[in-house]
């Protein structure tokens, strides 16, 4: 008997289909971007589904849309977590929106991160 394929290619391309949400965002705000731009982004908000979350290890696998700001395009991978993120407060399949940011050793971590449609603000 064969196995069957995951369900995470799907849900993927669902939320590639749901992209244009990344368009605009007419509530975000950079306070603490008060100096010129870096030649390359050394920070970038984006969107993503949660597939997997290790509160111990501070990471989590997710899949995220292409991200212009850091020249990466859309794929699924591990990311690290800095400790101002609760991972207990996250599940499996959560619609997240997350901050990364370039830390000195040249690695990238989520910084910032919050569910998507459980709160709403404006
Ligand atoms: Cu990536």
């Amino acid at each position: 008997m064969k196995k069957t394929f995951s369900l995470i290619p799907m849900a993927c391309a669902a939320l590639l289909a749901t992209a244009p949400l990344l368009a605009s965002d007419p509530n975000q705000h950079h306070g603490h971007h008060g100096h010129t731009m870096p030649a390359s982004s050394q920070e970038a908000t984006t969107t993503g589904t949660l597939h997997q979350i290790d509160p111990e290890a501070g990471t989590v696998n997710l899949t995220h849309p292409a991200i212009p700001e850091l020249g990466w395009p859309e794929m699924t991978m591990d990311l690290p977590v800095t400790n101002r993120v609760d991972l207990t407060s996250f599940s499996p399949g959560d619609e997240v929106k997350f901050t990364l940011r370039l830390g000195r050793d040249q690695q990238y971590r989520i910084v910032e991160m919050e569910v998507k449609g459980l709160r709403v603000r404006d």
